[in-house]
């Protein structure tokens, strides 16, 4: 798994120009949905932020092991994009076919070439993250987050939603993703370091917001696939209508602070979390010190355009989980009760 976990497949040759979509459906796309099942259905969550901020199009994202289930409503303008590594998945599958009854274009963000999904699809973007080698999925989202983004920004060019200067800023920080991920894996050994400490925890919360929170979710899922610690992502600002109750002396909770902006509330979160006894872990960028202060310690990444943080505080968090499940005793490579897709 940790193999998987590199700086480079963000490099690899993802591109737009066989995408079919003309300027006018993108002009005129209504509503986005995003259909995905497990880590793809996350890197969607991703996606949702990213493009509804910078292209004004409404996003939805599904479970696709429920879209067909609730009878989903597409209008001929929308766009449906499928997201799976494997392209074999059954649910994701069968989302797609739902989509295309209902004559929606379909565009998929695919790994395998050939696969069901790619060939089912009006178009496909291929990650191109090579092949997966472990069960739990790592650069699989990473890549699939970075199809996202080019989307994201073709779309927002081609609607004339972004000025100039946010959308050279956003390309720039794309071409350097590369380089800064490579900066940020420098937390390795840190990373194992803490993992020692939280090695025994059997429950973990992850908050966050906004982009943040989509990051939780992910995380999570790592913990839980290959560590098998019970955790919960949860919104920042969700966490106090309930669950706090679940907060107890000890309580690891990680609490992902990137998003500047919203940086304020989420350490009054924390602060609440702190005063029923949990142990707080921050990831956060070096724009966002002030969780210094309430968190019991944080790790720090450069600071990178806000968009884009998704693609770095998940890697502190992939091997988090990594070394969790080392320290445990797990076999990180063959988790068990996983498939690598799910065709059934
Ligand atoms: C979706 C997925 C993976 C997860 C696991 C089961 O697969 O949920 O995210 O790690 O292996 O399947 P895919 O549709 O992206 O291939």
């Amino acid at each position: 798994l940790k193999k998987t976990i590199q700086p480079r497949v963000t490099e690899s040759g993802i591109h737009l120009e066989d995408v079919s979509l003309t300027e006018e459906e993108i002009k005129n796309c209504g509503r986005i949905h995003i259909v995905a099942c497990g880590s793809a259905m996350h890197a969607g969550v991703v996606g949702r932020y990213v493009i509804e901020e910078t292209c004004r199009i409404p996003v939805e994202v599904d479970i696709a092991s429920e879209f067909r289930y609730r009878n989903p409503i597409l209008a001929k303008n929308d766009l449906c994009i499928i997201i799976s590594q494997s392209g074999e998945t059954a649910d994701t599958l069968a989302a797609l076919r739902e989509a295309k009854k209902q004559g929606v274009k379909v565009l998929a963000i695919v790994n395998v070439v050939g696969s069901s999904i790619a060939r089912e699809s009006d178009d496909v973007i291929y990650t191109w993250a090579g092949p997966e080698i472990a069960v739990a999925t790592t650069k699989g989202y990473t890549t699939q987050v970075s199809v996202l983004y080019l989307i994201a920004l073709y779309f927002a060019r081609v609607r004339g939603t972004m000025t100039e200067e946010a959308y050279t800023a956003a390309v720039k920080e794309l071409h350097d993703l590369p380089e800064k991920t490579a900066e940020v894996l420098k937390v390795d050994a840190r990373m194992a370091e803490i993992a020692k400490k939280y090695a025994n925890c059997e429950n973990a919360f992850i908050i966050g917001r906004g982009l943040d929170y989509a990051v939780a979710m992910e995380s999570s899922l790592k913990l839980k696939e290959i560590s098998y610690i019970h955790s919960e992502a949860y919104a920042a600002g969700e966490l106090k209508h309930g669950t706090i109750s679940l907060i107890e002396d000890g309580t690891l909770v990680v609490a992902i602070a990137t998003q500047e902006s919203l940086l304020e509330k989420t350490v009054s979160n924390v602060k609440e979390v702190k005063a029923r006894g949990a142990k707080v872990l921050a990831i956060a960028t070096e724009d966002c010190t002030a969780i210094e202060d309430v968190a019991d310690e944080v790790v720090y990444l450069p600071k990178v355009n806000h968009l884009f943080t998704a693609s770095y505080d998940v890697l502190p968090m992939q091997l988090f989980a990594y070394y969790i499940a080392v320290e445990r005793g797990c076999d990180v490579d063959k988790p068990r009760n996983l498939a690598k897709s799910v065709t059934v």
